[in-house]
């Protein structure tokens, strides 16, 4: 199966080496060492951390060794896929990498006989936030995918010193603590000071001619950082293939000035370094304003640049000229977070290449595909004139110029319409002006996608509709999908196991043809049996995490009603609340209410600039207050929010969900893929037909999945109509008095205006239809106590789930970027490297 390679001369490296050996001796040999060598500790010392950091060098002896064959194969494709992306969220790489590799039994016996628990080792690690949310997550997944299935490829990011926040709470509020994740060391990545680029920012441009007497334009530069390739490598499952995640770290190309130093000026000296290093300092959270935020310009033109600067390195050692640089690459843009790319590209082509405008554009448009992943308009980036002049007044003249030939070419097509003009125009011409980056990247790609079947539509429908009519033919539709190597044999083995056991192992890298099995034994009684204790022994494991953290203590039995997710207005936690609410009341007044006991966990981060979400927060932790202690509703309604929600925590909570809140409304939330991990991990889904819920209902038949609320052509009639939400307030009567009573204190200890902003929303504009899906919610709600109650039925709608989810692998997505977008052949096919063997 290609695992190991033969012994011969020409392959410097030999699997049987006790260093990289896969038996338990080996391994256990390799952790003594990495302790010794290179922790730097004797095992009668060693701490947890010691043992941890020894453990991952051992693991990581062993991904490197494949590394080396996947550069060399990376040098020798004929096409590789670079994915630039502002935001990658691997989560804990140990236990991954031990599964993919296939060393989880040897591992656990070496550690074993060291004396060490190998899942305490796995849990201790911590994890790269370099993301907000699911858009860094996808990167990720797709990483997973493009490595198993043996895809040439490199994730360009940025080394974020410090990532997303942790959260803490504190009497029901959110509190940001700085995420170190560097603070004890990063074993997995590699630091290469000699791969280094230097990127230029502010200043002006001048003319000239040059030897030939040709008119050229220089940039003068204000000033030049550097960037440093930190490399981190990510196995494919169960292949020799490891994909390479490239994120740079910038740095002062000069770090002491000794001019300033000899001259006394100290701080001067080091001030240089200080503001280079700003760059790769810290993510910014989601949600917040943007346009002003120059640091945030100068960190997607810093990664872009030396991502573009090093795929024409790599090129060039291949014996490659830039003329064929869009031969030898797929760049796939993650958002317009890195659609800089596309002037950049221009640039060095054609000021530093010299190729001509009409070549270079033609290299750039065949190079690039984007992938769009919001119809929000506040997350649609652009950027003032002036501050983008400021920073980067070369690609400020090159946008002006592709699009004056760009607009020049919508002339043509459609002529005397300038409203059309204008709305297609890269520049944004209101009171002041813009630069418009989704525009940029529409105009600089071949291919434009949206991340879920209803999201592309509205995307051609809205946002993006004068794109769509002029240039049909590069729209298409990718659905997200999410790994099953970590979101399902990772994060829940017990499941794993039982699907395997019934369908045998290729559904981990198979899933959609393979599950499809697991349908003939959803009316076995015995499997459901099997399947109920797997889910009930994720519940117990999740219920020990919360009474540690939260010190609530909940009944394993009790149904578990789940929303995690970054929290915001429009995925509508509220709405989950005032369910919560209801049923308090319904059973404080009917104490002999046929429903099952609850337990309702919310978790998720709010941006920090965000009151209104960090508001919905303390609104939750409120009604948690005062449901949890109350002795009328014990162990039949407990409310939770788990802080902190991450990679890891998400590992923990998917697998014992019973219920998936996927409430957003309809036409907001682009796909989601945190409603797939949780269908794939056996919970049913109460969903509006929104992003992929719409796919996943279908998937998995209607009669599985509770749906509700508005569609989203509804919401936006109801809107043309004018929505009155008062109007609901008035006729509902429970309704009525939820917000009553909320209004009246009861849930802020008698401030009656701490959820004043929230409930005035709903009452006056209700910006995202709370009120109106009220009602229709509820009902699902209803439909879904009663189902659990029938627990033979839930079984089989859960086994259900799992078997017809397979289309939402992350393999399946990327399969389709290949063949639609990408044109990239597998290492496998193409035979460079067959069968994995160098
Ligand atoms: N916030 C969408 O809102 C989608 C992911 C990944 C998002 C999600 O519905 O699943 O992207 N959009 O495609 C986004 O980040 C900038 O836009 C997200 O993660």
């Amino acid at each position: 199966n290609g695992r190991h390679p033969p012994k011969s001369d020409e392959n410097p490296i030999v699997r049987e080496d006790l260093r990289t050996g896969l038996t338990a001796e080996a391994i256990k040999n390799d952790i003594l060492e990495n302790l010794v060598y290179v922790q730097a500790r004797i095992p009668k010392i060693a701490t947890r951390n010691d043992w941890y950091m020894a453990l991952a060098y051992t693991v990581r002896d062993r991904l490197l060794e494949r590394w080396g064959m996947a550069i060399e194969s990376l040098q020798q494709s004929s096409r590789a896929v670079c994915y630039l992306s502002a935001e990658f969220l691997p989560g804990p790489h140990l236990g991954n990498a031990i599964l993919n590799l296939g060393m989880y039994e040897q591992t656990k016996e070496a550690t074993a006989r060291l004396g060490l628990d190998l899942d305490a080792l796995i849990s201790h690690e911590g994890e790269p936030g370099l993301g907000n949310g699911e858009l860094g997550r996808l990167a990720a997944c797709f990483l997973d995918s493009l490595a198993t299935l043996e895809i040439p490829t490199i994730g360009y990011g940025i080394r974020y010193e410090f990532g997303i926040f942790d959260q803490e709470i504190h009497d029901g509020w959110q509190r940001e603590v700085t995420d170190k994740w560097l603070a004890f060391g990063n074993p997995w990545e590699i630091v290469r000071p000699e791969i280094a680029y230097y990127v230029p920012l502010g200043g002006y441009t001048e003319t000239y001619y040059d030897r030939l007497g040709r008119f050229r334009v220089r940039w003068v530069p204000e000033r030049v950082v550097k960037g440093i390739a930190h490399d981190t490598p990510i196995p494919g499952y169960h292949v020799e293939n490891v994909a390479l995640l490239r994120l740079w770290k910038s740095e002062a190309c000069e770090s002491f000035d000794f001019q300033a130093f000899n001259e006394g000026d100290y701080y001067g000296a080091v001030e240089d370094k200080v503001a280079s290093e700003t760059i790769s300092k810290v993510l910014y959270p989601n949600d917040e304003p943007i346009p002003g935020k120059e640091l945030r310009l100068s960190q997607q033109f810093f990664f872009v640049s030396c991502s573009l600067q090093d795929m024409i390195r790599v090129h060039r050692l291949g014996g490659g000229v830039p003329a064929t640089f869009d031969r030898r690459y797929a760049v796939q843009l993650n958002d317009t977070h890195p659609a800089i790319a596309v002037a950049e590209l221009m640039r060095l082509l054609v000021d530093k290449q010299r190729i001509d405008w009409e070549r270079a554009w033609e290299i750039t448009r065949n190079t690039f595909s984007y992938t769009n992943h919001t119809l929000l308009p506040e997350a649609l980036e652009k950027w003032p004139l002036p501050l983008f002049r400021k920073v980067l007044p070369r690609h400020l003249e090159i946008i002006f110029e592709i699009n004056r030939r760009f607009l020049e070419d919508v002339r043509l097509t459609y002529p005397g319409d300038s409203e059309r003009l204008r709305r297609l125009s890269l520049i944004e011409e209101a009171d002041d002006r813009y630069v418009r980056m989704a525009n940029l990247a529409a105009v600089g790609s071949h291919a434009i996608n949206g991340v879920a079947a209803l999201h592309t539509d509205l995307l051609k429908e809205t946002v993006m509709r004068d794109f769509y009519e002029l240039y049909p033919e590069r729209f298409l539709n990718v659905t997200n999908g999410v790994s099953p190597r970590r979101w399902m044999l990772l994060c829940n083995p017990g499941m794993s196991g039982l699907i395997t056991d019934a369908v045998g192992e290729n559904w981990v890298c198979n899933s959609q043809d393979s599950i499809a099995g697991l349908e003939s034994f959803a009316d076995d009684g015995a499997f459901r049996e099997a399947w109920r204790k797997v889910k009930q022994g994720n519940k117990m494991e999740l219920a020990r995490h919360i009474s540690e953290r939260t010190g609530i203590v909940v009944n394993p039995e009790s149904l578990f009603d789940i929303q995690v997710k970054r929290i915001h207005e429009y995925k509508r936690q509220h709405l989950n609340a005032l369910h919560i609410i209801s049923l308090y009341i319904r059973l404080k007044r009917t104490p002999s209410l046929d429903v099952p006991p609850r337990t309702v966990i919310f978790g998720g981060k709010a941006a920090p600039g965000y009151a209104r979400a960090k508001l919905i927060i303390k609104f939750i932790n409120s009604i948690a207050d005062v449901v949890n202690i109350d002795p009328d509703v014990a162990d039949r309604l407990k409310v939770v929010f788990f802080p902190d929600f991450n990679v890891k925590n998400g590992q923990l909570i998917y697998p014992a969900a019973d219920l998936s809140e996927q409430i957003s409304t309809a036409g907001k939330e682009a796909s989601g893929t945190g409603n797939m991990k949780f269908s794939l991990n056996g919970a049913l889904t109460i969903g509006t037909l929104d992003g992929a819920n719409v796919e996943i209902r279908e998937a998995v038949g209607p009669e599985n999945f509770l749906v509700f609320g508005l569609t989203a052509r509804e919401v936006t009639d109801l809107k043309m109509r004018g929505y009155r939400p008062w109007e609901s307030y008035e006729q509902n009567e429970e309704l009525r008095e939820i917000i009553d009573l909320v209004r009246s204190g009861f849930f802020s200890r008698g401030d009656r205006d701490l959820f004043e902003p929230l409930v005035n929303e709903l009452l006056s504009r209700d910006e995202y239809c709370l009120l109106a899906d009220y009602p229709s919610y509820l009902e699902a709600q209803e439909k879904a106590g009663k189902a659990y109650l029938v627990q033979g039925q839930w079984l089989r709608m859960s086994i259900l789930n799992v078997a017809r989810m397979g289309g939402f692998s992350s393999d399946r997505s990327i399969r389709e970027y290949l063949d639609h977008i990408w044109k990239v052949d597998s290492l496998k096919a193409s035979g460079s490297r067959g069968n994995g063997r160098p």
